[in-house]
């Protein structure tokens, strides 16, 4: 019997060549893995970069999916997207053509070298909790509680919402 289709989340980031560009063709890409569909992405959003040395600012965006393929195999596919965008791994918190984490996947929780779900990180990241609250606030992050209320206890005054043309932004 096939097993069912789940729900995951990936941050993109992107601070190096054409952020933008790199980010929304990535989006394109995982949507088209197999077994996997994009359910819905968020705006793009400019950000101050955390941590590591001087660099530019990211741009970074949250994208839904669903996917029949098992965690280790998205990652894998992951890994090679964010290579063929030319990504280098030269340490942490350095500078990147292309960043794809896996944050969420179906509740989820696991700590094994090189996968961690949900992300480490990511219910202290106003980079990553902004674009994920925009679409889908009821969302759990396991062991944190939901993305609204996390939001709302975090500094996200650096996010710029970027308007995409052909993409209508809300009025607020
Ligand atoms: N990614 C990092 C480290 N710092 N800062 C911003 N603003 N956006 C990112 O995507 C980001 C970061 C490590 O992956
Ligand atoms: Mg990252
Ligand atoms: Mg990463």
């Amino acid at each position: 019997m096939a097993s069912p289709a789940v729900d995951v989340f990936i941050a993109l980031g992107a601070n190096l060549g054409d952020p933008i560009g790199q980010i929304l063709r990535a989006v394109e890409e995982l949507g088209r893995l197999p077994g996997t569909r994009l359910y819905t992405r968020s705006s793009l959003y400019r950000s101050r970069p955390v941590g590591g040395p001087e660099q530019p600012d990211y741009v970074n965006a949250v994208a839904r999916l669903t996917t029949l393929l098992p965690p280790r195999e998205l990652l894998r596919y992951c890994l090679a997207i964010e290579a063929r965008h030319g990504r280098r791994r030269d340490g942490k918190n350095t500078p990147r053509t292309l960043d794809l984490d896996l944050l969420l996947f179906d509740g989820l929780v696991m700590r094994e070298p090189g996968l961690t779900l949900p992300h480490p990180r990511m219910h202290e990241r106003g980079f990553v909790l902004q674009p994920l609250a925009e679409i889908a606030p009821d969302v759990i992050i396991p062991g944190r509680g939901d993305v609204r209320r996390l939001l709302a206890a975090t500094d996200v005054s650096d996010l710029v919402r970027l308007s995409e043309p052909g993409r209508r932004v809300a009025a607020t």
